[in-house]
């Protein structure tokens, strides 16, 4: 990882949305780090302040002064959570956006990195989709309110340095998965889903296992860890207010049934995996290519997918008291 100080001066660095899934992952990458003076971290939660209310917001931007934001905090959910809830996701995250953009600009910031989503780029596209994309056409259906409130975030951050000058730029991640996830049943995505709902089944002996949907969809997950890793290399070294897309590669893209066989080899299930096809697919599938970032980190290595997916469930069974669920 690159080492290099960003400033001889004091860095602090709020991270909104650091008590969830991408935010402790940083927190972990951080603290296992050496030789790295003269930053400061720190991970808020919405008990730390509620970015929908833009006072609370310059509060805790008037009681860290940071230098730099990962603005990670959002409404975030799974498939269902999204279809159930477009108008929640909608506003809730354009109130969010909106208030550390500016909270960002007024008190100085010298760089903001946020997180927009594989998942928001049109439905009807080519592949593999690139960072160019992003505005082409209507997201898919089952998430148009998490997507456009994620699409301004690029439209806030041209705007921001076209008219004052502020490095506000964001990354755009695949599918995440790993410790600290939400494996709440009613907002999950997949894997948290998956994990929690086959540990139960294994305490229980139940002879199937029910995945929802066709299992067909495509998928691209990336390690939270990994994540961690790119998002701390972007706020160092990349200086583009242009989107970065942080994935997995094109090839590592896998099946919703493979995600399911995966988890079940990591709990040691041994009951047989069906499929509930009257439940909705979502995407078929949304691949993305990480070609840009391959040109400018080069021996970037990412965690293979069954290795990351024993940690996350090793975590959860180790965690299930204190994980969200
Ligand atoms: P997460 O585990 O649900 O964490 C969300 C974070 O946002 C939590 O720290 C939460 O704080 C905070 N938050 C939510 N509403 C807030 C509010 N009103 N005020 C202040 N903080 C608030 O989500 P995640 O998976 O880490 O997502 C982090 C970022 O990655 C998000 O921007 C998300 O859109 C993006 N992303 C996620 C995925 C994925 O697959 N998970 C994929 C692509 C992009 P509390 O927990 O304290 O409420
Ligand atoms: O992670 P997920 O909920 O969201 O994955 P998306 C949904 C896929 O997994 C669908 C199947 O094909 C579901 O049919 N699936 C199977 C399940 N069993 C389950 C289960 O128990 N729970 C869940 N959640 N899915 C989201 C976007 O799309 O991607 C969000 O809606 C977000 O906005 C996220 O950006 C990263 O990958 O389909």
């Amino acid at each position: 990882m690159n080492k290099a100080k960003m400033s001889a001066d004091k860095t602090v660095i709020l991270v909104t949305g650091g008590s969830g899934l991408v935010g402790q992952a940083i927190k972990t990458v951080v603290e296992e780090e050496t030789g790295v003076q003269n930053e400061s971290w720190v991970f808020c939660g919405s008990k730390d302040g509620d970015l929908r209310d833009k006072g609370h917001t310059e509060a805790l931007f008037e009681k860290h002064k940071p230098t730099h934001v990962i603005h990670l905090a959002a409404m975030v959910g799974g498939l269902f959570h999204n279809m159930a809830h477009n108008l929640d996701f909608f506003r809730e995250n354009m109130a969010i956006n909106d208030n550390v953009l500016h909270a960002s600009y007024k008190y100085g910031v010298k760089k903001v990195v946020s997180c927009l989503s594989t998942c928001i780029f049109p439905d009807k596209t080519t592949y593999p989709i690139d960072e160019t994309m992003v505005h082409n056409g209507p997201p898919h259906s089952s998430n148009y309110g998490y997507s456009y409130a994620k699409r301004m975030i690029d439209i806030l951050n041209k705007g921001y340095h076209q008219q004052h000058g502020c490095t506000f730029t964001s990354v755009v991640p695949c599918n995440v998965f790993g410790p600290y996830d939400n494996f709440s049943l009613e907002s999950s995505h997949v894997i948290p889903a998956l994990v929690r709902r086959m540990d139960t089944a294994v305490a229980n002996g139940d002879p199937t296992f029910t995945v929802m949907g066709s299992g067909k969809p495509l998928r691209q997950f990336i390690y939270s860890l990994d994540l961690a890793r790119l998002f701390v290399w972007v706020l160092r070294n990349y200086h583009s207010v242009e989107p970065l897309i942080l994935s997995v590669d094109e090839e590592d893209e896998v099946t919703i049934s493979a995600v399911a066989e995966a988890i079940k080899k990591a709990h040691g299930y041994t009951g047989e995996i069906v499929y509930d096809t009257t439940k909705a697919d979502g995407q078929y599938k949304k691949t993305a290519s990480n070609k840009k970032l391959r040109s400018l980190y080069k021996d970037f290595q990412f965690t293979p997918f069954e290795k990351a997916m024993q940690e996350t469930v090793d975590w959860f069974k180790q965690n299930k008291e204190r994980a969200r669920i």
